[in-house]
């Protein structure tokens, strides 16, 4: 049933309505119906591949604005079915879920880089090639690429990390069209994202985007859309190539994990502890900050959950 087929003022249904269908480190999906899921984000954080505690306040709901910005921003076929209010929404997930379109989803993983970091610099110290695209010699850390590359990967199980996969494995997987198409969309949109941010102060190091396929086939980008969960944001008035960039939304987090005052080391595969108030508070105004930025639209006009009496 579409928000349209519901009679005005029917009651939001109960989240457990729905059949719960996966949880991601961060994020839930639910079955609305055959054709509709809903994704839900919640608040928690991840640093250092674990989940720690205790989740930062609005995080979920400041992640759906950005990826409804930008769908919006963007204006390429994507999933959604419905608004941040869909009265399919239940009440207490309202700001922070999407309705989208259950689609095929394309099982690659698609990544786009514009600076060299992370895995792709592991790989290009180790080959010279970042998923098989040869890159200049003499790059280093955060180094700024020559122009965006299309660097895939699979699926690994939650908890392991994605493998990256060379084009050509693309093609094996998905047929040359189709991985010619997916390659073209990704750094297409990534570039468009990018420059948008670039102008407002934010870089957007690196980004990855999920396809499904719609009825005849077409690409439809999915998911959660350039978020601080799917792309590196940097800010761009201290970015200096050479070192390791300072996370815009994480870092300072990463800081007080690996500080002398949290007692923890992320060497010893423990988990951490729980993170102090000030840093909580300074983490989510940097979500918040992240979101003006790049939206320039204030954040306390987002929707939020909704009391149900
Ligand atoms: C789909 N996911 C992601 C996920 C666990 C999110 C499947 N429109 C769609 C989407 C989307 N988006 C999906 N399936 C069918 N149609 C999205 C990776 C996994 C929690 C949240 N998995």
């Amino acid at each position: 049933m579409s928000s349209s087929d519901r009679q005005p003022g029917t009651p939001r249904p109960e989240l457990q309505s729905y059949r719960h269908l996966a949880s991601g480190k961060v994020r839930e999906i639910y079955e609305i119906d055959a054709d509709t899921l809903l994704l839900v984000a919640t608040d928690r954080i991840s640093a250092y591949d674990h989940i720690l505690s205790p989740a930062i306040p609005d995080k979920g709901r400041i992640l759906t604005a950005m990826s409804f910005f930008w769908f919006d921003a963007l204006g390429v076929p994507n999933h959604l079915a419905g608004g941040p209010t869909d009265e399919r929404i239940p009440a207490e997930v309202v700001g922070r879920s999407m309705v989208v379109r259950r689609l095929p989803m394309v099982a690659v993983e698609c990544v786009a880089r514009g600076y060299l970091t992370g895995s792709g610099l592991g790989d290009y110290q180790a080959t010279g090639t970042v998923c098989g695209v040869e890159l200049p010699a003499g790059l280093g850390e955060a180094s700024r690429l020559p122009e965006p590359i299309f660097t895939p990967a699979t699926k690994a199980e939650q908890g392991e990390h994605d493998e990256n996969i060379s084009y050509e494995r693309v093609v094996e997987l998905e047929g040359e069209q189709r991985a010619a198409q997916l390659r073209t969309a990704t750094l297409d949109i990534y570039g468009r994202g990018a420059a948008l941010a670039a102008e407002r102060g934010i870089i957007l190091a690196d980004t990855k985007f999920e396809f499904g396929l719609g009825v005849d086939g077409e690409l439809v980008l999915a998911d959660e859309v350039l978020t601080p969960d799917s792309s590196r944001y940097w800010e761009a008035a201290t970015y200096a190539p050479g070192r390791v960039q300072p996370s815009f939304d994480k870092q300072i987090v990463r800081n007080w994990l690996t500080g002398p005052d949290s007692g923890w080391d992320k060497a010893s595969d423990t988990t951490p502890p729980v993170l102090p108030a000030d840093v909580v508070d300074r983490t989510r105004a940097r979500y918040i900050e992240a979101y003006e930025w790049i939206t320039q639209l204030s954040f306390d006009e987002w929707p939020d959950a909704q009391v149900v009496r």
